[in-house]
């Protein structure tokens, strides 16, 4: 029997991109059942080509579930991941409810599938899209040079905030294209209006916080670049400092990275590693304009790197540019790598 898969929170922007994805990734599952809140229940959604009946969230939707994939906030997920679980689901977490739960493990296939087997509460943790956007570079460099320090800067796109970050681009951009502004203080933050899930315009502008305030100046994106990082790694004490920057781009996030480890590096020994890294694609030839863009990037599955350097008064380090799209492996791609994991251990059993 093939196993059936959940995917909670179908009607959702994460959701609707996990549906593309099932539709396009080896058909390995038997039903696929597509749960949200009873408001969306009775609609009619299309995966793998066929139509199929969203049904409420309840502890019965989950009956005869092999594995849940959860797209939903925190709280949601929070309290439904362990319904799941006592249903006998695997329960796939997309959310930050349980990721630093230390009997939750935190999966990104390509690093540390192997974590995936232990899960005492039965529930298996995807990071937050910043994280995923530069883990699997990171992790094919670790596992050579041996990782020792991270600095990073994110360009976040909005999509990370939702249909809300993305309908609030695409209208301040409406108000301020073809038009002079963005040569006098405040002439953009006037005509924009409406700021959104935004602390400042994100039109015409960059803007130096994304997710939550959180104690001393840091912003909870930061916390869980660090932490997720630690975690994903297996690297406890990990050195991280990381600034999230939102900028005015749809879909991909992007990240510089100051990356130092305990060996010397060398860009011919990174080139080779990142050239054949599962997951990654090296885009670096900035002689002849090629390194990866958020435009060129976004739908695409890879990780993608470029502006490979090693850095000029540290032998040990090197510089990086890298874009994943935020909505693919920064969400739901992950999560359906995961829930492959899963159902090939139950496959197996
Ligand atoms: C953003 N990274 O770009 C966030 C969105 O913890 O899953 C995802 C938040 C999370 O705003």
């Amino acid at each position: 029997r093939k196993p059936t898969l959940a995917v909670v929170g179908a009607t959702g922007a994460v959701g609707t991109v996990m549906r593309g994805i099932l539709s396009e990734r080896a058909d390995i599952w038997g039903e696929i059942r597509l749960i949200a809140s009873p408001r969306s229940a009775g609609r009619k959604l299309t995966v793998r080509g066929e139509e199929v009946e969203v049904v409420a969230l309840s502890e019965e939707s989950f009956e005869g579930v092999d594995v849940a994939m959860f797209d939903v906030p925190d709280e949601v997920s929070a309290q439904w991941a362990p319904v799941a679980a006592a249903k006998g689901a695997v329960a796939v977490d997309n959310s930050g409810a349980f990721r630093m739960d230390p009997d939750v493990p935190l999966v990104v296939p390509e690093v540390n599938a192997h974590a995936a087997r232990n899960r005492p509460r039965g529930i298996i943790s995807n990071p937050n899209c910043t994280t995923l956007s530069m883990i699997v570079a990171l992790g094919a460099l670790h596992a050579e040079f041996g990782l020792s320090e991270l600095i990073v800067s994110s360009y976040q796109a909005v999509s990370g905030s939702g249909k809300e970050g993305v309908d609030t681009l695409r209208d301040q951009v409406a108000k301020v294209a073809g038009t002079d502004l963005g040569t006098h203080p405040g002439d953009v933050r006037r005509a924009v209006g409406d700021l959104g899930p935004y602390p400042a315009p994100i039109a015409f502008n960059v803007v130096p916080f994304a997710g939550s305030l959180k104690e001393d100046g840091w912003t909870s994106e930061e916390l869980k670049v660090r932490n997720e990082s630690r975690k994903i790694l297996g690297l406890p004490d990990l050195r991280v400092t990381a600034t999230c920057v939102r900028v005015p781009v749809i879909t991909t996030h992007s990240l510089t990275v100051h990356a130092r480890f305990e060996n010397e590096v060398s860009v011919a020994k990174a080139h080779e590693i990142l050239s054949s890294a599962p997951g990654v694609v090296l885009c670096d030839s900035p002689e002849k304009g090629e390194f990866p863009t958020p435009a060129d990037v976004v739908g695409t599955d890879p990780t993608w790197v470029g502006r490979v350097r090693r850095s000029m008064d540290d032998p040990n380090a090197l510089e990086l540019f890298v874009c994943g799209d935020n909505l693919r492996k920064g969400a739901a791609l992950n999560t359906a790598q995961i829930a492959e994991v899963v159902a090939a251990e139950l496959n197996a059993a």
